[in-house]
């Protein structure tokens, strides 16, 4: 599952322009994972909305989630499902979509991290990481030392969440996030596709630091 630079498309940010051409652009710049993520979409509007996104999705090699509907995912054979605390707990989201499909779950602290691991998570978000406009309710912000403690607590991957952005985007992945999560960076950007290249840009490097960090000293 690969999740270095994750776009959670949500129609809301993509300020009035043709949401699909944004995720398009976001994905033709290095985004390898996308959510569907529409609070006001009637299910018939997701499933319409989804199927071209998958589409979308999978002729760049990227996996395609849903946000808070693991029915509306089943449906449209999606790579998964993203649930948060005000979905259907992750068990329930698991029976409703067994693996292969992917589960993943939001986590504002250690406990929830755990706790969505034991019920069957494939991975985690964590955050808000830092603070955010987009989600007005996402609590207050964990900052690194805490997603640093949860993503060393885990075996699943995790992947930072809020106030992401080409500045701070290293510093997520050194904190042990397999990748990053963002809205508006990419929603909101003027080019979507040369703001997910920088940012891949900045996560591809920290991946590189990080795993130079683990190898031995060569003598
Ligand atoms: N969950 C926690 S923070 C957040 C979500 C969906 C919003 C992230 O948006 P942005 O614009 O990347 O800060
Ligand atoms: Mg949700």
């Amino acid at each position: 599952m690969e999740l270095l630079l994750y776009l959670v498309a949500d129609p809301a940010h993509s300020a009035d322009r043709p949401f699909l051409q944004v995720v398009a652009a976001a994905l033709s710049g290095g985004v390898v994972a996308v959510q569907l993520r529409d609070k006001h979409a009637s299910a018939q509007k997701l499933l319409k909305v989804g199927e071209e996104m998958r589409r979308i999705a999978h002729s760049q090699s990227a996996s395609f989630f849903v946000n808070d509907r693991p029915d509306v995912a089943l449906a449209l054979e999606a790579d998964g499902v993203h649930v948060g605390p005000e979905d259907l707990p992750p068990v329930e989201a698991r029976r409703l979509l067994p693996r292969p499909r992917l589960l993943g779950v939001s986590a504002g602290n250690l406990q929830e991290a755990l706790s969505a691991q034991e019920f069957g998570a494939d991975y985690l978000g964590v955050g808000p990481v830092f603070p955010t406009l987009t989600k007005p309710d996402a609590g207050e912000p964990v900052g690194l030392e805490t997603l640093a403690k949860i993503a060393a607590s885990v075996r699943i991957p995790v992947v930072g969440i809020g106030g992401i952005t080409v500045e701070n985007a290293a510093s997520v992945v050194g904190a042990g996030c397999a990748g990053v999560a963002v809205v508006s960076a990419l929603m909101g950007a003027a080019d979507p596709e040369q703001a997910a290249r920088a940012l891949r840009e900045r996560v591809d490097e920290a991946w590189v630091r990080k795993s130079r960090e683990g190898l031995p000293e060569t003598p």
